[in-house]
Order: structure tokens, then C-alpha cells, then sequence
């Protein structure tokens, strides 16, 4: 997080550190089964190797509840080169519950340009520099329209419907070891960090658009959540 500010962790009980012993990324706790985060987080990761903390202010704070993942669904039509459909679900083998953990609601609206809205996370918190920080870190960053974001990505990146952008140019914006992690609207996850042309550039940084994924990710959480028979 570029820009931000310090947190605790009790302002963001949705947030979750999603990690493996070489990477950091966030995630939301949509259910207290079910963890989202970006696709290209998990794309190449064994679930046995990951690690989820829920209620973690600090990296390595001693408060935080670590939990498992027994199934992990990338959304089929993500593509890596263009990062279209950049999400994934992550059940947990056990509920994640705790007092400085919560779920987030999935925003169905599409939010408006120029509003405010919070990132929050454990990635860099200098641009260039790649290596996440120990407490987690908090930005209200500024909402873009899909064209000035088309925009000022023409000729760069191809901004697809799946994908919205949000950031206060050279100033304010997510970083490395943020991906996957919250864009938070109105008490509900509006995005989620996918990616960027460095940080704090003059280009946004770019997150998947939740209202697109939406359905997909509530479908996945049924098919997988047998039913007490
Ligand atoms: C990354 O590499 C990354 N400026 C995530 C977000 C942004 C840039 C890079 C947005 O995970």
C-alpha cells in the first residue's frame, strides 16, 4: 500500500493474508468457509502450501487464527497474459472465527467514478521495493471510470468489464503483496487487487470487478458446501 497509513487489523476483520513460504497476498472472508482472492495468487500453488490468517494487524503477530485450504477454484476463463476473470476460491478446512474476524459482503452495484474507497494490505509500501511490510496498511484511493481508465491504459493493457481502477496517480495506490486483497465500498468488497503498471505511477492500479464475479463465486460456494442431509 502506497500512500497509506498504518492499521489495526480490528478496522479490517474481513481481510486475510493469504500466504505460502515465498509469497503474500490478501484476501476477503466472504463465509466463514470461504476466502476470495485473486487468481494469479494461487495459480501455481499446492493447497497444501498455503496459509490463511484471519485477525493478523502484524505478520507476525501472535493474535492471528491460521487456517487451511482443502479446495482451491480458479475461475476457468482467467487468462494470465491479459489477467481477464483475475479470481479465485479458497475453502477453508475449517470456519475462520474470531473477534477480530468477519465476513464482507459481495457488492452487486458497480461503483461510481471518483467516490472514495479503501485498499488495504500487507504489500510494499514503496514503489520499486518488493517486499511486504510486517503491519497492515490502509489507502482511500479515488475510483476511475472505465474509459479514462481504457484510456490511459491504451496501447499498455487491455481493460476488460471484468476489471475496474482506483488510485490517486503518484500518490496513493496497492503495491507487490497486495494482490488478491480488498477494495472495500460502502461496507462491501467492490474489488479485488490484481494489478498495476508499477505503483503510484501515473496509471491506476487495476482490481477485479466484483459485481462481474459475483454470481460465479456464490455458485462455486454452493456446489462445494454439501448440504446436512
Ligand atoms: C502486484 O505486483 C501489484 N499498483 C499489485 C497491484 C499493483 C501493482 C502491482 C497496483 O502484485
Amino acid at each position: 500500500i502506497i500512500g497509506g497509513q498504518v492499521s489495526d487489523i480490528k478496522y479490517e476483520k474481513y481481510l486475510m493474508l493469504v500466504t505460502t513460504s515465498t509469497e503474500v497476498c490478501g484476501g476477503s472472508l466472504i463465509k466463514p468457509l470461504w476466502v476470495i482472492t485473486a487468481a494469479h495468487c494461487v495459480r501455481n500453488v499446492k493447497k497444501e502450501d498455503l496459509r490463511i490468517y484471519g485477525g493478523a494487524s502484524n505478520q507476525e503477530g501472535p493474535h492471528a487464527i491460521l487456517r487451511y485450504v482443502d479446495l482451491i477454484v480458479i475461475r476457468p476463463d482467467f487468462n494470465m497474459n491479459t489477467l481477464n476473470m483475475d479470481v479465485a476460491a479458497l475453502r477453508l478446512t475449517s470456519q475462520m472465527v474470531g473477534a477480530n474476524v468477519e465476513t464482507i459482503e459481495l457488492a452487486s452495484q458497480v461503483v461510481p467514478p471518483r467516490v472514495l474507497v479503501k485498499v488495504s494490505g500487507w504489500g510494499s509500501t514503496k514503489s520499486g521495493s518488493s517486499v511486504a511490510v510486517k503491519r497492515v496498511h490502509t489507502v482511500w484511493v479515488p475510483m476511475w471510470s472505465m474509459s479514462s481508465c481504457r484510456s490511459i491504459y491504451y496501447g499498455i493493457h487491455r481493460i476488460t468489464r471484468s476489471m475496474t481502477c482506483a488510485a490517486k496517480p503518484y500518490r496513493k495506490d496497492a503495491c507487490d503483496g497486495d494482490s488478491g486483497g480488498p477494495l472495500v465500498y460502502n461496507g462491501q468488497l467492490a474489488g479485488i487487487v490484481s494489478f498495476g503498471y508499477g505503483c503510484a505511477t501515473r496509471l491506476p492500479g487495476v482490481y477485479t470487478s466484483v459485481p462481474q464475479i459475483r454470481n460465479w463465486f456464490l455458485n462455486i460456494v454452493k456446489e462445494h458446501t454439501p448440504s446436512a442431509s
